[in-house]
């Protein structure tokens, strides 16, 4: 897009004035925000019609990725970049005295996420925009996306998010477009002209009204359309019968009931409360979306008996699994198409991707809730079902055993995965690894019967948003030794190897990072009060807190090395600052702990003047995409020590490698691959295999206590947390605090392997401080990290998944 100073400056200062009736003096930072917001979409406005109309005039495919969560972050400055127009603005603000950075402040992070699965949906977004792929999302307008996190006396309290309070600038409300979605009631069967007809009566309607967010494409005139579904009662605000019989309280409560359903987004790894309110946001979006994009197929004007020729629906996760029964419903049910079409359809329509291999995440919906909620969406997944244990019946002449673990209906239970594989024509995973480990041993059976449906695509993360918008100085010096191609062809970035060794590069390297560590370094210490030194080794672990990523792995070495310093104070090492960011889902006890516990470490190292000079533990409150644009850039040291096996992918470990991060990892979901793409001698490996893991699930042969005998740095790190030397720190820790914490390692085995990595996990992080003594070497590795990060955009993805899943 052109567009000079003057324009800019003109056009902002009518939208000041339009917007508010204000001119620049008297407009507050937030008015002004509001109305460069304002501008953008207004600039981008006439590609986004022009876009949906090439779409629907030359009667293209498209895709829809519908996603439980869209992690957006923050719009102002990437929509900018993608329009071209990120200098000249600046420019412009610069003029009329507005910094553009203050305005960004301004944004909330739409945070309509919980952690990777979230931000992978937005990534592809904007991959297939700038892709020019026609790529839709479907989701939920959350009126409360992800809790923000406060850390008081070192434990997590969570607040709500209030994103929406001031207005959302991006969004359009759509009300003409809204849908009618159909809860409870009950279904009967009747015959007409023949024809078997399904009624459904006295079910509860509930309103599905669409706020549509612009994807701009990256340089590209593209501009694709994100759809977030919000849900209103019906017509009216108040049941105007409670309401004249006096009955004013009941029906602002119904209204509310409603409203609850598109009120707050999950934080997905949570307890078991609030189930059904879940099943009904999954079906809320869903219907609304099938409804939608057939309402707008049908305007195409081509037969239903071709919809899976224009129309690909995606499932992220199984969160929206009910899109296939759904698409069943309007198939069979209102174009009275018969069965085994509207299946054929359907089948070639849906594609679905896994996302983890934890048994607690594997969705499942009780019988009894599900047919009261969802009586014809239940009527027709039995049917599904039925037909699929037919077919399994034929093929394995009787094996009931078999049958029956197959079945999508078992014990009482709905399992959405099955219902997923089966209603789909392509199942992937999200990393080599992963989709190994779904194959053979999790959908084993499936892959035996399906071979032809699963299939592996490797995650990926945009280049825009994490190298271009994060960390624009490395972008620059990126471009200045290799050119700008890297930007719409990534896997150019492979040109800088060749500039690995030369020291002027390096040099160049090594002073982006350090200005980046200072800049961070100062925002802690303004936030934090903690005085850190940019110099020291920067290492991060910045992810969801669970179990299974093993932060607490992280905090035992931590705490050897306190007491190493202790021990001996002239202790060679280079001084090092652990920085972590991590939400807990709030009703999981073991990770508020682990939380609790890295900020009792913290606290009393950072208040020891004894390891003053050498260690310092940071925890970033409330970690969310705008922070970990932030801190990202200034990684010296990537933490990706999950167990291993457990974690599908990971895609922070991609931004940091593309941040020249070097990687202390296991070789575990997307890091294997990482690995392969940066050579053994640009990473530190560590820990048990997958396959050792898995065995070891199997056939047991781990004793955590035995291991715990023998080291003595164990004794001592679990010795401090029983008696608790962390006592006299600021944060309080009561006697038997970490009693959760050390019980689970020591009397249940140590599920996920932290005592048995310990020793390994303390050696290479020694091996980090040996490399990073030379620094021409690190220099290099970080060099290398950079160029082989190309491979990892999602654009590379997302070209795989239209090519081999979409057929776009
Ligand atoms: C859900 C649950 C629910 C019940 C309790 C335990 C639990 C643990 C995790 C989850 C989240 C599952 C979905 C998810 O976010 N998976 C992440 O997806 C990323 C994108 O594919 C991938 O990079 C991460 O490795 C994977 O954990």
């Amino acid at each position: 897009m052109h567009l000079d100073k003057d324009t800019i400056i003109k056009d902002f200062k009518r939208k000041l004035m339009v917007m508010y009736a204000e001119d620049v003096k008297e407009a507050s930072i937030m008015h002004k925000y509001y109305a460069l917001g304002g501008l953008i979409k207004e600039y981008c406005s006439k590609n986004w019609l022009r876009t949906n109309k090439l779409y629907s005039e030359n009667k293209v495919k498209q895709v829809y990725y519908f996603s439980m969560e869209f992690l957006m972050g923050k719009l102002l400055i990437s929509n900018l970049i993608s329009l071209g127009i990120k200098e000249v603005c600046e420019d412009a603000l610069k003029e009329l005295d507005i910094d553009l950075r203050e305005l960004e402040d301004v944004e909330k992070d739409a945070g309509l996420g919980n952690g990777g699965l979230g931000r992978l949906a937005a990534g592809f977004l904007d991959s297939m925009a700038s892709l020019k792929i026609p790529g839709n999302g479907n989701g939920i307008r959350y009126k409360y996306g992800l809790f923000e996190q406060k850390i008081v006396d070192g434990r997590q309290v969570e607040v709500p998010d209030r994103w929406l309070k001031e207005g959302y600038v991006w969004e359009t409300r759509k009300h003409d477009k809204a849908f009618i979605v159909r809860f409870g009631g009950d279904v009967r069967v009747t015959q007409e002209d023949g024809r078997f007809k399904i009624i459904h009566e006295n079910y509860e309607p509930i309103l599905a009204v669409p706020y549509d967010v612009p994807i701009i494409g990256y340089n590209n005139d593209t501009v694709n359309t994100l759809r977030l579904w919000s849900a209103e009662a019906v017509d009216k605000d108040f049941d105007f019968v409670s309401f004249s019989n006096g009955n004013y309280v009941k029906a602002v409560e119904y209204k509310y009931s409603v409203e609850a359903i598109s009120q707050v987004l999950y934080p997905d790894d949570s307890n078991e409360k609030g189930k059904l309110l879940r099943l009904k946001q999954e079906y809320f979006f869903v219907s609304a979306g099938v409804q939608s994009i057939v309402r707008k197929y049908k305007k195409l004007g081509l037969s239903m008996e071709k919809f899976n020729e224009y129309i690909a629906i995606h499932i992220n996760d199984t969160h929206p699994a009910l899109a296939i029964p759904e698409l069943m419903r309007i198939l069979v049910d209102e174009e009275n198409m018969p069965w085994e079409k509207a299946w054929d359809i359907t089948i070639k329509t849906i594609s679905f991707t896994n996302h983890t291999i934890l048994s607690e995440a594997m969705e499942k919906w009780k019988l009894e809730m599900f047919k009261k909620l969802l009586p014809r969406i239940y009527m027709i997944i039995e049917e599904i079902n039925r037909r699929f244990c037919g077919e399994l019946f034929d093929r394995y002449e009787g094996d009931w055993n078999k049958i029956n673990k197959m079945s999508i209906i078992q014990d009482g239970y709905i399992r959405m995965a099955y219902l997923s594989i089966v209603g789909s024509h392509s199942v992937n995973g999200v990393a080599e690894l992963h989709t190994e480990i779904l194959k053979n041993v999790v959908f084993k059976e499936f892959n035996d019967f399906y071979t032809h449906k699963f299939n592996n695509k490797t995650n990926g993360i945009t280049h825009r948003r994490w190298l271009l918008k994060a960390n624009p100085h490395l972008a620059k010096l990126i471009s200045n030794t290799i050119g700008n191609n890297w930007i719409r062809e990534p896997n150019k970035l492979i040109k800088l190897k060749r500039y690995s060794k030369d020291r002027v590069f390096q040099e160049k390297l090594l002073n982006i990072k350090q200005s980046n560590k200072i800049e961070l370094s100062n925002f802690v210490k303004q936030n934090y009060g903690i005085s850190i030194d940019p110099n020291s080794i920067f290492d991060v672990q910045a992810k969801r807190l669970h179990e299974y990523k093993r932060q607490l792995l992280n905090v035992f070495n931590i705490m050897n090395l306190y007491n190493r310093v202790i021990e001996n104070p002239n202790l060679d090492i280079v001084p090092r600052t652990f920085f972590f960011g991590a939400k807990a889902s709030p009703g999981y006890y073991m990770a508020k702990e682990i939380i609790k516990l890295i900020n009792a470490v913290g606290n009393r190292i950072n208040n020891d003047k004894r390891v003053k000079d050498k260690i310092k533990v940071v925890f970033l409150e409330n970690y969310r995409v705008s922070l970990a644009e932030k801190l990202i850039p200034c990684a010296n040291v990537s933490e990706q020590i999950s167990t291993a096996s457990k974690e599908a992918s990971g895609t922070g470990n991609m931004k940091f490698m593309m941040n020249g991060a070097v990687t202390i990892a296991t070789l575990d979901g997307a890091n294997i691959e990482i690995k392969e793409a940066v050579g053994e001698e640009n990473i530190v490996l560590f820990g048990l295999r997958a396959e050792e893991v898995i065995n070891y699930y199997k056939n047991g042969g781990y004793s955590s206590i035995d291991i715990y005998e023998k080291d003595k740095r164990l004794k001592n790190i679990i010795q401090t947390l029983k008696d608790g030397f962390l006592d006299s720190s600021n944060v309080s820790v009561s006697t038997n605090e970490f009693d959760g914490i050390t019980n689970k390692l020591l009397h249940n085995n140590d599920e996920f392997f932290v005592l048995k990595d310990f020793d390994a996990y303390v050696r290479a992080q020694s091996k980090i401080d040996m490399l990073y003594k030379n620094q021409s070497k690190w220099q290099e590795m970080s060099a290398v990290n950079i160029a082989c990060s190309g491979r990892f955009s999602s654009d590379n993805t997302i070209k795989e998944y239209a090519k081999n899943v979409w057929g776009v």
